[in-house]
Parts: structure tokens; C-alpha cells; sequence
């Protein structure tokens, strides 16, 4: 059938065969040459997609016409708010999870998405190059994610290297690979590092599901982050880590820098509640881009709690008698009542590689085409499938539980998506601007917050101005970098419980490695603390007053400014600055 339907369309002994139909269209016009280039990439498509060209075909089709029909896919479901954990920063639960999870962290890997573009954002390099601190530039998010499971491994990893994968696209690759080769791969040894890349699939121009061309090649366009759990599963990693006593797999995603504070004790919910998946969960703003867990039940007796992206959740909750209002806020919690997704998932690796095995790991593909006009046949700009890895849980058997976690956003969720414009625009509607500034002003005041609850006096109000259109309160400029703890038990444990550690609201602080709080600090300017690998720190008497660092701001048009300093609409000038370095010794800083 395809020799006689399709070889036709090229030369006849070659061995390439393909299905019917597929790409006849794209080959009217064009000269041998042309052809054969075109059926060689086709080729490499074919051989990239899991069901192979003639799978993505028709999964396309039948999603177009599904979407083209207006088919909703929720249809016969009910959604409901799940229950779930609840954990209050700071709260004995919280301290009974994070020493939970600190046990657990030896038994853990990590798994990086990073193929994505950042569109929205408007940043030509790659997102993880971006620094999370303006004041320091070379602590970008690659470099402290790595920093922290460098921390975890040298704290609680009793011997063993703990692994890092990390997906990349076409987009993403070269840079991505260049940033660690360039970096040492940021003190990490290369062997416990994968990466894996995601191909990119067939753009389709109407819905037909016919391949849309560019420059003579079939258009390719991301597939989704979806694409992590089929990697994982092709490349062996899931199950190299298995057997080398991996228990539970965190995947996070390239630009939320806090995200490491909270692991510790979202681990610990997994395993107290045996979760086969825990997705993490902020209180949610109705309208922000971030989706909501529900629960779904079918008349027909199938259930599960999944997430419900937040373009669709909206229509489904309208599509309701209970909702009817769509997404709007509780009235009593002035959030959605549905947890808002923050794609962080704790997955158990039993019933991950087990699910991977049987599924090979291909979560729910969907469609999401813009129409050119009613009739619903071409579309604006060609489209594709794409795929989500929070679709996991659907790929599991009905007797896996899965749970969420919901911790306070500040622990937890402030990722850098929207450039300075886009976000001046969501802060002005009252929705998380989620830019550079916003991602540089939360991780500092959870530092702030981190050092307050572990025994310092430091207020949580700084500088406060309008940057671009962004109003931000800045708290205190501190800086805790990986090498001095992750987890608020680890920030705990650098503070004696004797110290008496006291910070003005103007001031900065940064502090990295192995620095410990053990008499009096008072701080009124600016003080870095850095203690090098196998040296120390000991902070018995010191006090500093000088005349710090300041937030100034930046104008979009100031030939000065760089790239990061616009996205942010601010720099941090450094005026004066104490520095204490210990290179390879034990410092013990007593000034009395
Ligand atoms: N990513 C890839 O690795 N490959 C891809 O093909 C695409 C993306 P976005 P978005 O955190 O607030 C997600 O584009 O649209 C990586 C959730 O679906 O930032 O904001 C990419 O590099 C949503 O439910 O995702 O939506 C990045 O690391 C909510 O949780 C990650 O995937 C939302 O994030 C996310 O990519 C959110």
C-alpha cells in the first residue's frame, strides 16, 4: 500500500517506505533533489517520534477534528477539590516532614526540564543562564541548582553522587552543554550528570493534519515538557537509577531558584504518605497561568486527580452547576479553591519505572490550534501536538496514590516567565508578574524569612519602589547560596542557639559555604561571608556599619544597562561591602 501509494513521490529502490498520504502533499512541485531531502528528514522524524510518523498523524487527526468539532474533553466529568497536604512553613508538621525528607534526599534524583524557549520571556540565551541575583552574576540558575544537590550529596548522601538529569531541545542543547563545559559543570563530576535532549515534532497547517513547510524542510516546534517521561524511559536513565537504589525522582522546572528550600519536606510527605506522585501546589490566583489540581470523576466510575491547565479550567468549571462562575475566587480565602500547579513532582521510582515499562512513558498528547476564520480549517500559524509531564498521573494504575503538597508560595514558587512589559500587565491586573525582579526580590525575602525564624532579628521590609511599571518591597538584600543550606533545618543548624544575629532593613548580606553563627552578629550595610570549600567560618563578635548597596533604577533605554538589569527595571549598586573569605582554614571572626 504505501510502495504503491507513496513511493511514487520519489525514487522507487529507496528503502525509506512510508505510510499513505502523509506527505504526498508537500512533495507538488518540487524538483528529485528536494524530494529526497525532504523524505530524508521525514525519515529522521519517523524514526524520533515513538509511534513514528504515521502515529503522530493520526493522533493528530483525531485531535484536530475533536477540536474542530468543539469536543470538550472533559466530557461526563465532574471536578471537585481534592484533598491533599496542607503544610505551613515553619509548623511542627513542616519540621516533622523536612527530617523526613532529609532522610530520603540519599535515595533521590533529580530531573531538570529545560527545553523550553522562554517566549514569553524574550530572552535570546538560554533561561538557566540567567542570574537569580542581580548583585551576583555568575550564580545562575544552572549553577545553583547544581549547587544544591551538591549540599544534599555532601550532607545527606551518605557517599553516594546524587543524580542530576536534564532535558534540552534543539533550542536549548548546544548552549546548555556549552554554559556546564564552560562552568566545570559547576562542581558536579560529569558522571552523575545525563542530558537529554527532546526532538522537536511535524508543525501541521490545518485540520487535515497536513505538515506545514518552511524553507523547503517540514516545520518542526516543541512537543512539550511532556516529553521528559519517554526520554527518561528511552535513554535508560529511569532505569539505571533504579537500580542503582534511587527511590524517588524530582522533577523541577529552569527558572523557579527557591524551589530547592521546599524539597526537603515535600520528600517527606511522599514518604509519609507513600504518594506514588506528589505534585507541589501553591494558593492559586484566579486567571494566573498556572494550572489547577482537581479531582475528576466520570459518571461512568472512573476517577483521578490530575491537573487542569489553566486554559482550560476556566470552560470546565463554567461547563458546571457548582462552578458555574468559572475561575473566580473563594470568597473566603480570596483564592481558587483548586491548588494551583507549580510543576515540581516527587514521583516514586517503583511505580515510576513500572508505569514507564508498560506506557513507555507517553503521557496524553493535545491539540491546540488558532483558527484563521469559522470555518475552522486553517489555522493562524501552524500548530502541533504538545504534551505535558504533569499528565503522569494518568498514565498510572487506579490504585496509585496520588497527592499534592500546598506550601506557602514563598517557599516555594517564583519563576522568571514574563519580560518587563508583560509582566507590568499582570501586576497592574493583580496577578504574579512572575519577571527577573519579582524571582530576585522573593528569593531574598525568603532568606530573610529563613534567617528570622531561625533566630535573627532582621525585619522583612527593605527598598521599596516602582521598577518599570512593577511595584516591588524588597526585603533586606540577603543572599544565603546553596553551600550554606538548603532546607530551613539546615539554616537552623548554622545558627547556635546563643547567637544573637541583628540586620538593619538596609542592609545586605551574603553568605556561602560552611559559615556558623555562634555569638553576635549586628549588620548595618553590607557583609559577605564566604567560607571556600574545606574551610570554615565561625562568626563570635562582628559588627559592620558601611554604607552598603542600593537598589537604583534602570530605564529600558540606558545604553548602560545590561540585559538582566533591563529585564528587571533596577540594578543593585554595590557602594561599600566587608568581605570576610576564608580560602582553606578555619576563620574564627571574633572582633570583640
Ligand atoms: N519545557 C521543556 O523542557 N520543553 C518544552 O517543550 C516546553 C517546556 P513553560 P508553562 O510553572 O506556572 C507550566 O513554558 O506554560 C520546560 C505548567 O504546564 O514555562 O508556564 C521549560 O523549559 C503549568 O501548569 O510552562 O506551564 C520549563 O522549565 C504551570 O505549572 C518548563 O518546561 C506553569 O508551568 C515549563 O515550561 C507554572
Amino acid at each position: 500500500r504505501c510502495a504503491q501509494e507513496f513511493v511514487l513521490a520519489t525514487d522507487p529502490s529507496s528503502p525509506v517506505v512510508f505510510p499513505p498520504l502523509l506527505l504526498r502533499h508537500l512533495f507538488e512541485g518540487l524538483g528529485e533533489e528536494q524530494k529526497a531531502k525532504l523524505l530524508e528528514q521525514a525519515a529522521e522524524l519517523d524514526g524520533q517520534l515513538p509511534g513514528g510518523l504515521e502515529g503522530y498523524v493520526t493522533n493528530a487527526r483525531k485531535l484536530l477534528k475533536d477540536s474542530k468539532e468543539g469536543v470538550n474533553p472533559y466530557e461526563g466529568f465532574a471536578p471537585s477539590v481534592p484533598q491533599g497536604e496542607h503544610l505551613k512553613v515553619g509548623s511542627e508538621d513542616f519540621e516533622r516532614m523536612e527530617k523526613l525528607g532529609r532522610e530520603a534526599l540519599s535515595q533521590t534524583g533529580f530531573v531538570l526540564v529545560a527545553g523550553g524557549l522562554g517566549e514569553r520571556l524574550g530572552y535570546k540565551g538560554i533561561k538557566v543562564s540567567l542570574p537569580l541575583y542581580d548583585a551576583l552574576e555568575s550564580e545562575c540558575f544552572l549553577k545553583l541548582y547544581i549547587s544544591h544537590i551538591l549540599y544534599i550529596q555532601e550532607k545527606f548522601g551518605k557517599g553516594k553522587k546524587i543524580p542530576l538529569a536534564i532535558m534540552t531541545s534543539d533550542d536549548t542543547h548546544a548552549m546548555t552543554e556549552k554554559l556546564l563545559q564552560d562552568n566545570n559543570y559547576f562542581g558536579m563530576d560529569s558522571s552523575q550528570l545525563t542530558i537529554m535532549k527532546q526532538n522537536k515534532v511535524p508543525a501541521i497547517k490545518d485540520s487535515d493534519g497536513h505538515f506545514a513547510i518552511k524553507d523547503g524542510k517540514i516545520e518542526t516546534k516543541p512537543h512539550g515538557h511532556g516529553d521528559v517521561h519517554t526520554l527518561m524511559h528511552q535513554t535508560g536513565v529511569a532505569k539505571s537509577w533504579k537500580d542503582s537504589g534511587v527511590k524517588y525522582v524530582v522533577f523541577f522546572q529552569d527558572t523557579n531558584g527557591i524551589i530547592f528550600r521546599s524539597l526537603p519536606a515535600v520528600l517527606g510527605v511522599s514518604v509519609s504518605n507513600k504518594f506514588a506522585v506528589n505534585s507541589v501546589c501553591v494558593p492559586r490566583t484566579p486567571g494566573e497561568a498556572v494550572g489547577g489540581i482537581c479531582r475528576l470523576e466520570h459518571k461512568d466510575g472512573r476517577a483521578f486527580t490530575v491537573n487542569v491547565e489553566y486554559n482550560q479550567l476556566d470552560p470546565l468549571l463554567r461547563s458546571t452547576e457548582q462552578f458555574s462562575n468559572g475561575d473566580v475566587a473563594d470568597a473566603k480565602t480570596g483564592f481558587s479553591p483548586f491548588p494551583g500547579n507549580i510543576n515540581v513532582l516527587v514521583i516514586d521510582m517503583d511505580s515510576y519505572h513500572s508505569t514507564l515499562s508498560s506506557s513507555g512513558g507517553r503521557v496524553n498528547e493535545f491539540v491546540n490550534p488558532k483558527y484563521a476564520d469559522a470555518s475552522k480549517q486553517a489555522f493562524k500559524s501552524p500548530t502541533r501536538l504538545e504534551c505535558m509531564m504533569q499528565d503522569f498521573p494518568l498514565l498510572l494504575s487506579t490504585e496509585s496514590k496520588v497527592g499534592f503538597t500546598t506550601l506557602d508560595r514563598w517557599i516555594c514558587f517564583s519563576p522568571v516567565k514574563n519580560n518587563i512589559q508583560d509582566a507590568a500587565a499582570k501586576s497592574e491586573k493583580g496577578l504574579p508578574p512572575e519577571s527577573a525582579g519579582t524571582a530576585e526580590r522573593d528569593a531574598m525575602a525568603l532568606n530573610t524569612r529563613m534567617l528570622q525564624m531561625a533566630g535573627a532579628k532582621i525585619p522583612e521590609v527593605g527598598q521599596a519602589g516602582t521598577y518599570a511599571g512593577i511595584k516591588l518591597d524588597f526585603s533586606p538584600m540577603v543572599v544565603l547560596l546553596p553551600s550554606f543550606g538548603t532546607s530551613l533545618s539546615d539554616i537552623k543548624d548554622r545558627i547556635s542557639p546563643g547567637a544573637s544575629i541583628e540586620i538593619t532593613s538596609r542592609s545586605a548580606l551574603v553568605v556561602e559555604g560552611e559559615v556558623f553563627f555562634e555569638g553576635k552578629l549586628k549588620l548595618d550595610g553590607a557583609l559577605e561571608l564566604r567560607a571556600q570549600p574545606g574551610s570554615s567560618i565561625i562568626v563570635k563578635n562582628l559588627e559592620v556599619t558601611n554604607s552598603g548597596w542600593e537598589i537604583v533604577e534602570v530605564k529600558q533605554d540606558d545604553p548602560s544597562a545590561t540585559v538582566t538589569q533591563a529585564m528587571r527595571g533596577y540594578k543593585v549598586v554595590k557602594h561599600e561591602t566587608r568581605s570576610i573569605v576564608a580560602d582553606s582554614e578555619k576563620k574564627v571572626v571574633d572582633e570583640a
